[in-house]
């Protein structure tokens, strides 16, 4: 098997890239970012380095995780250390400080043999590809099947965004959520790889704050020549989508974990229905919206962003219990970690990994759309 070999999210684990929060930022405002401090008041959001303490508990529990993996016979690498509190200037804008590396998946992807780094689309996480860079070298230099493409870095300039997004009224954003209008515009190609979801021959990617259509027209163009299809998705109760691992989660085949809140759009569920895929809803997360770290820009349903050790093993958050009941009753082994303080790093156990090996080989999950031409 080459030493890059992953095509969809649930096949048996081999070897995987865990995140670390060491040297991690606060994120900072920007065109396509208003962080906020949860709870009562208007407190500024904080910039600069997190604290000494916040850093250690969430490395705590990505170590945690890694152990877990570890004890599970799987290989487990870690990003070189970087300086996130450095700012940027480029031509296109400035940045007083970068983020952080604990979540790869938002940043790299895996599919098949080829290593995929996003666009991404926000300012402070331009140059996060840094941090795996080694560890892409290292699989390109021992193994020549291995692939690795770079997608186009974008300006992030002023005009990349719509300003004005953050300000829109309620009505406003429901009729454009509609139309998939977000923070950001069509005119440059942008992407985060944690919009995107695998499913063997296809690729599910989600139009969102995060992810254009000028991207998604980019994976198509870049992707299908490849053998891949590429379908947009869209979940248009989620007025701020971003990344979809946390609404559309496939657990093995013909089962996907969907997040009540956010269903997907009627004429796209039908690929699933006819393929004898079935929907899943997860269960209400045990902390509300209003329990999530202060500092944590993401939603409760952080509890379905579980990550599968194999089609029936699957790791999830050690206080979800209603999740982890969900999951035996479909048959699952469940494996638990803590890991509430890396939420405010904006991701759990799927988006603080990236798989780089999983057994098996690119299959065809969807056969009634095998008589579609693939380009
Ligand atoms: N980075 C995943 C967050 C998605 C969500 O808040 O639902």
């Amino acid at each position: 098997m080459p030493v890059v070999n992953s095509w969809n999210e649930w096949d048996t684990l081999r070897e995987v890239v865990v995140g670390s929060a060491t040297g991690a930022c606060f994120e900072p405002t920007e065109p396509g970012n208003r962080p906020q401090v949860r709870g009562p008041g208007d407190l500024p959001f904080p910039t600069g380095p997190k604290s000494d303490e916040a850093v250690h508990r969430a490395d705590e529990q990505l170590e945690g995780l890694a152990a877990v993996l570890a004890g599970q016979g799987v290989t487990v690498r870690r990003p070189e250390p970087y300086d996130f509190s450095r700012s940027l200037r480029t031509p296109g804008f400035e940045v007083e400080n970068q983020y952080c590396a604990v979540c790869p998946r938002d940043v790299m992807i895996t599919l098949g043999n080829e290593i995929l780094e996003a666009t991404m689309s926000r300012r402070a996480r331009y140059f996060e590809y840094e941090p795996y860079r080694k560890l892409v070298y290292g699989y390109w230099e021992a193994d020549q099947r291995v692939g690795w493409t770079v997608a186009p870095k974008p300006t992030m300039a002023d005009s990349m965004y719509r300003q004005d997004f953050w300000e829109w009224p309620l009505e406003e954003r429901h009729a454009r959520m509609h139309d998939s209008e977000f923070c950001v515009t069509q005119d440059e190609v942008v992407f985060d790889a944690a919009d995107m979801s695998r499913f063997g021959r296809d690729i599910l990617v989600q139009e969102s704050m995060t992810t254009n259509r000028a991207g998604i027209r980019w994976l198509k163009r870049t992707l299908e020549p490849k053998g891949f299809r590429v379908h947009p998705v869209h979940f248009p109760l989620d007025y701020f989508p971003s990344h979809i691992d946390c609404t559309f989660v496939p657990l093995r085949p013909g089962l996907i974990l969907t997040n009540p809140d956010r269903p997907i759009r009627d004429a796209e569920r039908r690929m699933f229905t006819e393929n004898d895929w079935k929907l899943v809803d997860a269960p209400e997360p045990v902390l509300t919206n209003d329990d999530m770290p202060p500092y944590c820009q993401s939603s409760k349903w952080l509890s379905m962003n579980v990550l599968s050790v194999s089609p029936d093993t699957v790791i999830c958050e050690e206080q979800e219990k209603p999740l982890q009941d969900l999951m035996y009753s479909l048959g699952f082994e469940v494996l638990t970690v803590p890991f509430r303080d890396v939420f405010e790093y904006g991701g759990s156990l799927h988006c603080a990994t990236w798989d780089i090996r999983r057994d098996g080989t690119r299959e065809d999950y969807f056969p009634s759309l095998s008589s579609r031409p693939a380009v």
